[in-house]
């Protein structure tokens, strides 16, 4: 488990940094809820206080958030799991378990030689999964093995679902409104199209999208999708009926020659926020609860790609009062269990989010995948020993070592380092009076050691 602090303010005095007290900190931790999950694409939070969880090959669980215990309740033949393909997107009726309908997409075979995207309802009873009905057909949305979406979303006031559709790698359907790739879909829960949708007899409530895995509602009830851009610009957007979102002409917001003249003459609408290089963001939802003040008021962001390698991430898009802009973004869990694709959210507060490793671009370790939990911990205090008997010199650490100078009965004690995150980066064991500690991973900035002899001391000491 690792504990991280967020709101520490460091008081930098000439060279030498003094930490404040740590009063103010909250601390994220996190432990495993369940491993040995093959690629969870949708995790969320049922009013059976359960995680419900589709894994991409085709299987639809139960999880047990305090045990670990999975109840499987069916294992889909029809799925077909390919690159991006497979079993995606999932949310349960609002009123469930009255009715109890559980909606879902996948792409799966239309003929002996085409695929489409299916949407979905099931129902529940008993642990399984009955009565499947289809709801559009999947001729419309044609299936890729790459950029098939989909996220479900439904929106309780009117009873309309929308879900997001890749472009299915086709440059042409983003922008051709009689084909349902590219687009997010509005629907009746029984499939039809509603009366208000823009295009009489259609769902397509907007276009020129090129593969949003993120869906979720936020403040004064906007409607977010985080989207894959191609090598720069991945996206925010918020989504308005008829919207045109400009893919392929617009990469990102409208910033290039074509961009502009392409935006000016179908008034597509940019996104809040991109990020180049992309980072690929998957599923997101808003959070506003107190359980974790530094998290409040953010679009937290499940990460896939990050920085590549592995070195993926959590990020909380902060944003304003209004909601229609994103005033910072902060990373979490940078590098430590790889690709990230769902986050769900429980009445309480805690954050659930699932790793994506074992869907052929990650780096799975053995027990991948898995769903995190992130709970709010008890407080450790990180208080520098002003008068401590460890001291580590040199001190900046300039070079790729440092030296940790301590009495005899510290011989043998583990010890630890955190930076300023409250991160513990690195833990071991001083052998000697005189240990050398490696630079070896850490980045500049500002750290503390801690030694866990009989009587715990701590130093602080910068790298640069
Ligand atoms: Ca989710
Ligand atoms: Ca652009």
């Amino acid at each position: 488990m690792y504990l991280r602090f967020v709101g520490f303010i460091l008081l930098f005095i000439s060279a030498i940094p003094l930490f404040a007290q740590e009063d103010s900190l909250t601390v994220i931790g996190t432990k495993d809820v369940i491993t040995g999950l093959d690629t969870p694409w949708e995790i969320l939070w049922g009013p059976d206080n359960h995680i419900w969880m589709t894994e991409r090959y085709g299987r639809i669980s139960r999880v047990n958030p305090e045990t670990g215990e999975l109840t499987p309740l069916i294992t889909m033949p029809e799925v077909y799991e390919t690159a991006e393909a497979g079993l995606m997107g999932m949310t349960l009726h609002p009123h469930f378990p009255d009715p109890p309908y559980l909606y879902t997409a996948y792409t799966g075979k239309v003929d002996d030689s085409t695929y489409g995207v299916y949407i979905v309802r099931f129902t529940y009873a008993r642990d399984t999964l009955v009565d499947k009905q289809i709801l559009i057909d999947p001729r419309r949305i044609i299936g890729g093995t790459i950029h098939d979406g989909c996220r479900l979303l439904i929106d309780s006031n009117d009873m309309t679902m929308y879900v997001t559709t890749g472009d299915g790698e086709d440059y042409w359907y983003p922008q051709t409104d009689s084909i349902y790739n590219g687009k997010v879909l509005r629907m009746n829960l029984d499939g039809s199209v509603p009366d208000d949708n823009p295009i009489p007899g259609s769902h397509v409530w907007s276009k020129g999208h090129r593969n949003a895995q993120g869906l979720a509602y936020g403040p004064h009830h906007l409607m977010y999708t985080t989207m894959h851009g191609t090598f720069e610009e991945d996206e925010i957007n918020i989504i308005v009926k008829d919207g045109n979102y400009g893919w392929p002409n617009i990469n990102g917001k409208a910033d290039f020659g074509d961009e502009v003249a392409f935006a000016s003459d179908s008034s597509a609408i940019d996104p809040i926020y991109t990020w180049t290089p992309t980072i690929a963001p998957g599923g997101c939802l808003y959070y506003d609860h107190e359980e974790f003040p530094q998290l409040r008021n953010s679009l937290l962001i499940a990460i896939l790609k990050g920085d590549g390698d592995g070195n993926s991430y959590m990020i909380a898009a902060h944003l304003d009062s209004a909601g229609t802009a994103v005033t910072d973004t902060v990373r979490y869990f940078y590098g430590e269990y790889g690709r990230f694709r769902d986050v769900a959210i429980a009445p309480d507060g805690r954050v659930f989010i699932s790793t994506s490793n074992r869907d052929s671009k990650g780096f799975p370790r053995q027990d991948d995948d898995r769903i995190l939990m992130l709970y709010a911990a008890p407080q450790v205090s990180v208080a520098v020993d002003e008068q401590s008997t460890v001291s580590i010199s040199p001190n900046p650490m300039t070079g790729a070592a440092s030296f940790v100078t301590l009495p005899h009965e510290f011989v043998g004690a583990s010890y630890d380092i955190v930076d300023a995150l409250g991160r513990i980066v690195r833990t071991g064991t001083l052998e000697f009076t005189q240990s050398r500690i490696e630079r070896g991973t850490l980045a500049e900035g500002v750290y503390i050691l801690r030694v866990q002899g009989d009587v715990p001391c701590s130093t602080r000491f910068v790298v640069n």
